[in-house]
């Protein structure tokens, strides 16, 4: 962590206590878009409970009322729990969201760039973004990010609302490393299998750690994109989510659906689909993902 650099404003409490601690930076687009209330404040409770149970700190990552911050809390948490006037901010949008003093939720994308400028190695998230189905030339600016910000992101693969195998692809050409943990398989978010192969995996998170230090010490300029299934119990049956997302890509493609609104569509209408089931693997995902963070954050302080 780099406390000095004047772009980020550390929170009080993370500020002392990041000092002797591993530290997980966790997003904000997923509690102010992705989530709807009140699931959102249940997903920063658990995530939040899931790193501290294994002994780091949770950071939630956010521009406040212009300002970068790690450690989003107080009033300033509720009004993003709330949504209250909280805008999606990508990494293109931040410099404008600071100058204009907004309140911004951070995407992946944005999220990584300031664990770049706080010096944060560890990131939490549910899913990244990627390549759409539709319309196909609509490429999350996540994969961007993750292949020029050297972090570990911890995620439960892309949700299959996406084109995965274009997703794998392209990390693949933008040089993103990816270990499967306790898996040999690309996970599919709300399913645990793809049939999507991943060339390297451990189920060790001091191995996971050690495979950064290299990467680091490589000059490699990218993440390294920790996947693992989420938590069997609430895995949901293929066939119920494939149908979920042509009938919630129907939707969107009838309501003319575009750019950044797409994302949170998508996931709104599966939700519906699947008559809230993937809401409760949703909170599951987030919460295992929040802990492997934890760990691996934990084994990156101690091997220095
Ligand atoms: N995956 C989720 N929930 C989310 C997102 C992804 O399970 O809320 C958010 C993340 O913040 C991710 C963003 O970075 O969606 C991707 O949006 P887009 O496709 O517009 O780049
Ligand atoms: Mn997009």
């Amino acid at each position: 962590m780099d406390e000095s650099s004047p772009a980020v404003r550390w929170s009080p409490g993370l500020a002392a206590l990041g000092r002797d601690r591993a530290v997980v930076a966790l997003e904000s687009s997923v509690l102010a878009q992705g989530l709807p209330v009140p699931a959102n404040r249940e997903a920063h409770r658990r995530m939040g409970e899931a790193v501290v149970a294994y002994h780091a700190v949770p950071a939630v990552l956010a521009v406040v009322r212009g300002v970068p911050t790690v450690g989003l809390e107080g009033d300033d948490l509720e009004r993003f729990l709330q949504r209250d006037g909280v805008a999606k901010v990508s990494a293109r949008d931040l410099g404008w969201t600071c100058a204009r003093g907004r309140d911004g939720a951070t995407t992946v994308a944005a999220s990584l760039a300031l664990c770049a400028v706080a010096g944060l190695d560890v990131f939490a998230t549910g899913g990244i973004g990627g390549v759409h189905r539709e319309p196909p030339f609509d490429e999350s600016a996540d994969l961007l990010e993750l292949s020029r910000t050297p972090v570990v992101t911890v995620c439960a693969g892309m949700k299959s609302i996406l084109n995965l195998r274009a997703t794998l692809e392209r990390l693949e050409s933008y040089g993103v490393a990816v270990i499967g943990f306790g898996t040999d398989e690309f996970p599919g978010f709300f399913t645990r299998h793809t049939g999507l192969h991943v060339a390297s995996s451990t189920d060790d998170p001091a191995e996971i750690a050690q495979v950064f230090r290299m990467h680091r010490a490589l000059g490699r300029p990218g993440a390294m994109l920790v996947v693992q299934p989420l938590p069997a119990e609430t895995a949901l049956d293929e066939r119920l989510v494939e149908d979920a997302i042509r009938l919630a890509l129907a939707e969107a493609r009838s309501a003319g659906v575009t750019g950044a609104a797409i994302t949170p569509f998508l996931l709104a209408a599966v939700e519906r689909q699947t008559d809230g089931a993937s809401l409760v693997a949703n909170l599951a995902l987030l919460e295992a993902n929040a802990a492997l963070a934890a760990r691996i954050a934990v084994a990156l302080r101690e091997g220095g």
